[in-house]
C-alpha cells in the first residue's frame, strides 16, 4: 500500500469510493478523514494479526491492564507517527491538495476518562506496544465520554460527548466473541459428587460485546489490543419478536436498562457516590474481560497450573477490583478448582495501583445493595474477608480495633481498597512521596501485614505523543542538537544539558517557544477574541478543577497582582497571561464557582484599560487531550500547586517540563522527583511540605482567620468576594469567602499565599533574563527523559508483571 506515492494515492481514492461512494473533488473533510483512517487501519491490521499469532505461538506471559478509563484522545496522528509514515502521508496528501492537520482535526477525541488516571492508562498502552511488550487494555466502550464543557455567562455547562456520532474508524466490533454477564438473582447450593456446587438462578443476563482497537508500537510491528466492552440485551432474555404487544413497552425498558451500563463515563473523579449503575459497570467489564482471557487461555492450556505464569491482570485503582472475586468464581464454579488453588492463582495474577489518598474518593459499597446485585460475588468476598480476618487474628489476637479497621467488610460496607490489597500480589503508589504516605499513613496497617507487596512506580508520559507529535519543532531542534537516539531512548535527552549554555541553541529554543505561543494566541484570538502578547509570561494551570489542586491560590495571586497594578499602573512587572483550563465535576459546587470566578475576573481584567494590557486572563473551554497538545508547547510556566500530600503524582507537570515550561509548585507528588532531577535552580518551589500539612491535620494549630487578619493582601482579596468589587448579582462569591474562613481553609490556600506570591516574584525576575530562563528551560527538557512512560512501563514489566519483550517480525 505504501510502496510508493502513486499506490498510496490510488488506495486513498479507492477508499473514498468504496467507503463513501464519492470522489476526491466531492468528498467532505470528514469523508477524507474516514477514508484515510480506514486505509491506515487496513495497514495496521496485517501487523495486528501477526502480533496476535506470535503471542499465541510463543506461549509467554501476557498482561491485561484493566481500567474503567482510557483517555486516548485522537489516534490518526499518533498511529501515523508510530507507523513511521507521518511525513510520507503528509506529502502525498499535500500533492492531492489536502492538509493532513486539517484532516486529523476531523477525528473526535476518545475522551473515555476523567483526567490523570485515564490518560495514564493511554500513555501506558502506547509504551507497552512501543517496548514490544505483550500488554493489552480492557475497559468499557462508553457511548458518551467525559461531558463537553461549554462556558455560558462564565459558568460551566455540561453537554453530552457524542464522540461516536460519525463512527469510529479504529474499532472492530467482534459480536462472535460476545460473552454473557449475570446480575441479580439468587444462588442455590447443591451437593454434587460430594462437592458443594453453586447455581446462579433467576439472574438478569447482559450481553457484553467487545470492540477492539489496535494499539500501535513505535516503528516496531507490534500491535496490541485495547478491548472495550459494550452492553447489549442478551438474545436469550430478549427477543423482540416474542414479545406480545402488551409487553412491548417492557421490552423497550429492558433494552434501555441494559444499554445504560455502557452509556456514559461517570464524570466525578473526586468523590465516591453510591451509584449502583457504577458498580454494574465495574462488574460488567471485569467479568467480560476475564471470561475472554480465560477462553483464550484454554485454547492453549488444559489446566490452570500455569495460569499466573501466562496471564497478568493489573487493576487501575480499585474500580476493577471485582476481578479478584470474579476470577475466584470462574476458577471454582466454572472450572472446578478448590478454594486454595483458586486463591493461589488469583493472588499471583492480580496487581493493583492506588492513585489517591483522598478519603472521599475511596470506594465502599453498601452490603445490601451489593449482595442483591452480585450475590455470588458477595459470597466469595465474604469468604475472603473471613479468612483474612482469621489470619489477622492469628497475628494480632485481641486487637479488635486493628482487625476491624483492616476488614474487607465492616460497618455495612464492602471496602474495595482492602479487597485489592488482600487479593493482589503487588500494590504500588504512583510517585515516591505518594508511596511513602501509603506505607506510613493511609495503608499503614496493611503495610505492616504485607510489607513485601508494597512498591513505588513513579508515573510517566509518552514522549511520542507529548513531545514528538505535540511539539514537532522542538523535537527537530533536539534531534539536530543531540541526534535522534532520544526518540528510542528518552533518557538520552540528558545530552541536552551540554547545550544549556549554548547561546545559539537557547535562541532557537526561544524562537520555537514564541512560535508555539503565537499558534495558541491565534487559536485564542479566533475563539475568544482576546489579544495576547506573546512576549508575556504564559502562566498556565490546566487540570481538573478541584479544591486540593488550588486553582483559587492561582486566582488570589492574580487578584493581588491586579490590586497592585490598580494602585500603581506604572508598576514595572513582566506582562503575564494567565491561562486556565479544566472541567469541574457537574455536582461540585466550589469547583464550578471557581470557574465562574476566573471568568468574572477575566472580563474585568481584560477590559481594564488602566493596566495597559500588563495582565490577561483566559479560561479555555473544554480542556481535553487535543487542546492539551496545543497548550503544553506554548507554556512558559507550569502551575503545580496542590496542597502538599494530596496530588498522588500529577502527570501534566511532566508534560509541561518536557515542553520546556518551568514549574512553580509545591513539594507534592512527582514535583519532588522533578526537583530531584532538575535541581533547585531549575524549578520554583513554594509552600508547606507534606509533613507540615499532615501535622496540621493531626494536631491542629492552623487558623485561617489569623491570616485574614494579619495579611492585608489576603484581607483585601477575600473582602473583594463580598464587597461588590466583583459583579455578583446572586452574591455567590460570598460562598468562597465562607468556604475558606468558616471551613478553616482545609487546603491551606491562605496559609501558602505569601510563599506563593514571593515565589512568583522570584520567577518573574528570572523571566526577565531571557538567557537564564531558556537555560532553565533546556535543563528541564534535558531531565524529562526520566518521566517517559517507557521507563515507568519498563519498571512495571520487570518489577511487577515479569513480562518480556517479543520481537514481531514483518
Ligand atoms: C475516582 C473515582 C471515585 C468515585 C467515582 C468515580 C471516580 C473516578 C475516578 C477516580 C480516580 C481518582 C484518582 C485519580 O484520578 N488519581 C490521579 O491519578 C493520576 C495518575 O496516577 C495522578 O497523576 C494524580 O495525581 C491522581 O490525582
Amino acid at each position: 500500500m505504501f510502496k510508493n506515492k502513486e499506490t498510496f494515492k490510488e488506495a486513498f481514492i479507492e477508499k473514498l469510493a468504496t467507503v463513501h461512494g464519492t470522489t476526491l473533488d466531492l468528498a467532505t473533510d470528514m469523508e477524507k478523514y474516514t477514508a484515510l483512517g480506514n486505509l491506515i487501519r487496513d495497514y495496521i491490521t496485517q501487523k495486528w494479526i501477526e502480533t496476535n499469532n506470535q503471542y499465541m505461538k510463543n506461549n509467554q506471559k501476557e498482561m491485561y491492564y484493566f481500567s474503567l478509563e482510557f483517555l486516548l484522545g485522537k489516534l490518526l496522528g499518533s498511529n501515523l507517527l508510530n507507523l513511521g509514515i507521518a511525513d510520507a502521508c503528509k506529502e502525498v496528501l499535500q500533492e492531492l491538495d489536502i492538509d493532513l492537520d486539517m484532516i486529523e482535526n476531523m477525528e473526535s477525541d476518545a475522551g473515555l476518562g476523567n483526567g490523570g488516571l485515564g490518560r495514564l492508562a493511554a500513555c501506558f498502552l502506547d509504551s507497552l506496544a512501543s517496548l514490544q511488550l505483550p500488554g493489552h487494555g480492557c475497559g468499557i466502550r462508553y457511548k458518551y465520554g467525559l461531558f463537553e464543557q461549554k462556558i455560558v455567562d462564565g459558568y460551566q455547562v455540561e453537554l453530552p460527548d457524542n464522540w461516536l456520532k460519525f463512527g469510529n474508524v479504529w474499532e472492530i466490533r467482534k459480536p462472535d466473541k460476545a460473552v454473557e454477564v449475570k446480575f441479580g438473582g439468587n444462588i442455590r447450593t447443591e451437593i454434587s459428587d460430594g462437592d458443594m456446587v453453586f447455581i446462579h438462578e433467576n439472574y438478569d443476563s447482559v450481553l457484553a460485546v467487545p470492540y477492539d482497537t489496535p494499539i500501535v508500537g513505535y516503528e516496531n510491528n507490534t500491535v496490541n489490543t485495547l478491548r472495550l466492552w459494550s452492553a447489549e440485551p442478551s438474545t436469550k432474555d430478549f427477543d423482540f419478536s416474542s414479545f406480545s404487544r402488551g409487553d412491548y413497552m417492557k421490552a423497550v425498558e429492558y433494552k434501555y436498562s441494559v444499554e445504560a451500563i455502557s452509556q456514559v463515563l461517570y464524570p466525578d473523579d473526586s468523590n465516591f457516590e453510591n451509584k449502583i449503575l457504577r458498580l454494574k459497570q465495574q462488574y460488567f467489564f471485569v467479568s467480560a474481560g476475564l471470561q475472554s482471557i480465560i477462553r483464550r487461555y484454554k485454547k492453549k492450556h488444559k489446566n490452570f497450573f500455569s495460569f499466573a505464569d501466562r496471564i497478568g491482570i493489573h487493576i487501575n485503582d480499585t474500580h476493577p477490583v471485582l476481578a479478584i472475586p470474579e476470577l475466584m468464581r470462574i476458577l471454582m464454579d466454572e472450572e472446578g478448582l478448590g478454594w486454595d488453588e483458586a486463591w493461589r492463582i488469583t493472588t499471583s495474577t492480580i496487581s493493583y495501583t492506588n492513585h489517591t489518598i483522598m478519603s472521599e474518593a475511596l470506594e465502599k459499597w453498601p452490603v445490601d445493595a451489593f449482595k442483591s446485585l452480585l450475590p455470588r460475588i458477595f459470597m466469595i468476598i465474604n469468604e475472603i474477608n473471613e479468612r483474612f480476618c482469621k489470619e489477622a487474628w492469628n497475628r494480632y489476637a485481641g486487637d479488635w480495633d486493628r482487625i476491624h479497621h483492616m476488614a474487607i467488610i465492616a460497618d455495612g460496607y464492602v471496602k474495595m481498597a482492602h479487597l485489592a490489597i488482600v487479593g493482589s500480589y503487588s500494590i504500588n503508589g504512583v510517585a515516591k512521596l505518594h508511596t511513602k504516605i501509603l506505607r506510613k499513613e493511609v495503608m499503614k496497617d496493611f503495610y505492616e501485614f504485607f510489607p513485601y507487596k508494597f512498591n513505588n512506580k513513579t508515573n510517566g508520559i509518552t514522549h511520542r505523543r507529548w513531545l514528538l507529535k505535540a511539539n514537532p519543532s522542538l523535537a527537530s531542534l533536539i534531534t539536530d542538537t543531540i541526534g535522534p537516539s532520544w526518540v528510542q531512548h528518552p533518557h538520552d535527552l540528558i545530552k541536552l544539558t551540554r547545550y544549556a549554555d549554548d547561546a545559539s541553541v537557547l535562541e532557537k529554543l526561544y524562537k520555537i517557544k514564541m512560535e508555539n505561543k503565537q499558534l495558541l494566541s491565534s487559536l485564542i484570538k479566533n475563539k475568544y477574541d482576546i489579544t495576547l502578547d506573546t512576549a508575556s509570561i504564559f502562566d498556565v494551570q490546566v487540570k481538573r478543577i478541584h479544591a486540593y489542586k488550588r486553582q483559587l491560590l492561582n486566582v488570589f495571586h492574580i487578584m493581588d497582582l491586579y490590586n497592585r497594578l490598580r494602585e500603581n499602573p506604572d508598576l514595572d512587572i513582566a506582562p503575564r497571561t494567565f491561562i486556565f483550563g479544566g472541567k469541574a465535576a457537574p455536582g461540585y459546587y466550589i469547583a464550578k464557582l471557581s470557574i465562574k470566578l476566573i471568568n468574572t475576573l477575566a472580563s474585568i481584567i481584560n477590559n481594564d484599560k488602566t493596566i495597559k494590557d500588563k495582565i490577561k486572563v483566559v479560561f479555555l473551554e473544554n480542556y481535553n487531550v487535543s487542546l492539551a497538545e496545543k497548550i503544553f508547547p506554548a507554556s512558559d510556566v507550569s502551575e503545580q500547586i496542590s496542597t502538599a500530600s494530596k496530588e498522588a503524582s500529577g502527570t501534566g507537570n511532566m508534560k509541561f517540563m518536557m515542553n520546556g515550561a518551568i514549574t512553580i509548585g509545591t513539594m507534592d507528588g512527582a514535583n519532588i522527583e522533578i526537583t530531584e532531577e532538575v535541581g533547585n535552580e531549575n524549578i520554583f518551589i513554594l509552600g508547606l511540605t507534606s509533613d507540615e500539612v499532615l501535622n496540621f491535620y493531626r494536631y491542629g494549630g492552623y487558623n485561617a482567620w489569623d491570616i485574614y487578619n494579619s495579611d492585608a493582601r489576603v484581607k483585601m482579596i477575600l473582602n473583594q468576594m463580598i464587597n461588590g468589587f466583583l459583579p455578583d448579582e446572586k452574591e455567590q462569591f460570598r460562598n468562597i469567602f465562607n468556604y475558606l474562613l468558616y471551613n478553616n481553609d482545609e487546603y491551606f490556600v491562605l496559609k501558602d499565599f505569601a510563599s506563593y506570591v514571593d515565589t512568583q516574584n522570584r520567577l518573574e525576575q528570572k523571566f526577565k533574563n531571557k538567557n537564564k530562563w531558556y537555560k532553565m528551560s533546556a535543563n528541564n527538557i534535558a531531565h524529562s527523559g526520566k518521566f517517559s512512560s517507557d521507563g515507568t512501563i519498563h519498571e512495571y514489566a520487570v518489577g511487577i508483571w515479569k513480562i518480556d519483550p517479543t520481537h514481531i517480525s514483518e
